[in-house]
């Protein structure tokens, strides 16, 4: 996290606090939301944006709907080609992105109403992205940012406070630092901190090389009569296949962190689960497919 970026909590922090004595809720349309929100934005791109099982360990609380829907989300990401064109993750210029998205009359800021429009493209609650602010990026995946925000919501009552939202971003843009710095060490050859044209393709190969090897021992296993494709049947199967490994993951799950053995994880005991993932995202793991 920039010093800058926690200045900016800190005074937000404070700002919440007067206001909460006061006048009106901590959270409406502060000069600090906008921060808070174009982040949590620039997290859902990111998050999109890659390729791997982010937050994979959330399926403890999805249903088998759910987990379908996870399932195909990460088969057709498998299918597409990857959207990471090589080049170091740029936390800011996805803030960038999304505020220009919003930023109606283009002077630089978001006004009342053009943060209003943002807030409820996010979505009050874990499962809701409005189309404008999904087909930003080049794809969107809305899992993916639904297991982000469910390690983020600690209290577990499906919508982020003020303080889960800033932790989700920061942690965001620490993975984004994380993964940046990961890629600068195995592709910035001439050691100068950025990546030029030759790099950033050893790296976009580098990326579409394993996401062919992994597209190919999906086929390998669920393309059953070799034409090259997933029929409906094949992907069938393939979907059933995924949905029984995230049950016995959760099985899994529900046994570390189910402390009373009641057969399920009470808001107290999801709590170190979402640490947990939390970490994990924060780390930079599970990026890649
Ligand atoms: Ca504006
Ligand atoms: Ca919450
Ligand atoms: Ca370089
Ligand atoms: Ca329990």
């Amino acid at each position: 996290m920039s010093r800058i970026t926690t200045r900016h909590h800190l005074l937000s922090a404070a700002l919440c606090f007067t206001m909460s004595l006061g006048l009106s809720a901590c959270g409406n349309d502060t000069p600090a939301d906008e921060a808070l929100y174009v982040g949590e934005g620039a997290s859902f791109l990111a998050s999109s944006e890659e390729g791997g099982d982010i937050g994979s360990d959330a399926v403890v609380e999805a249903d088998a709907a759910q987990m379908e829907a996870m399932s195909d989300e990460h088969v057709s990401g498998l299918e597409g080609e990857p959207v990471d064109e090589g080049g170091a993750c740029d936390f800011s210029a996805r803030r960038a992105a999304v505020l220009a998205k919003y930023d109606d009359d283009g002077d630089g800021k978001l006004s009342v109403r053009e943060l209003r429009e943002l807030k409820a493209d996010l979505g009050e609650r874990r499962d809701t992205i409005r189309p404008r602010l999904a087909q930003l990026g080049r794809r969107a995946r809305h899992w993916a940012f639904w297991r982000v925000r469910w390690a983020f919501d600690e209290d577990g009552n499906g919508a982020l406070s003020a303080e889960e939202r800033t932790t989700l971003v920061d942690a965001m843009e620490a993975r984004c630092e994380r993964l940046r710095a990961e890629r600068l060490e195995k592709f910035d050859a001439n050691d100068d901190g950025t990546l030029d044209e030759t790099e950033r393709q050893a790296a976009r190969a580098a990326v579409r090389a394993h996401w062919a090897e992994k597209r190919a021992a999906l086929m390998d296993a669920y393309d059953t009569n070799d034409n090259g494709v997933l029929d409906n049947g094949e992907r069938v199967a393939l979907r059933q296949a995924r949905v029984a490994a995230a049950q016995e993951r959760r099985a899994e799950l529900v046994e570390t962190y189910d402390t009373d053995g009641d057969g399920r994880l009470s808001t107290a005991e999801a709590l170190p689960l979402r640490q947990e993932i939390q970490r994990r995202i924060i780390e930079g793991r599970d990026a890649e497919e």
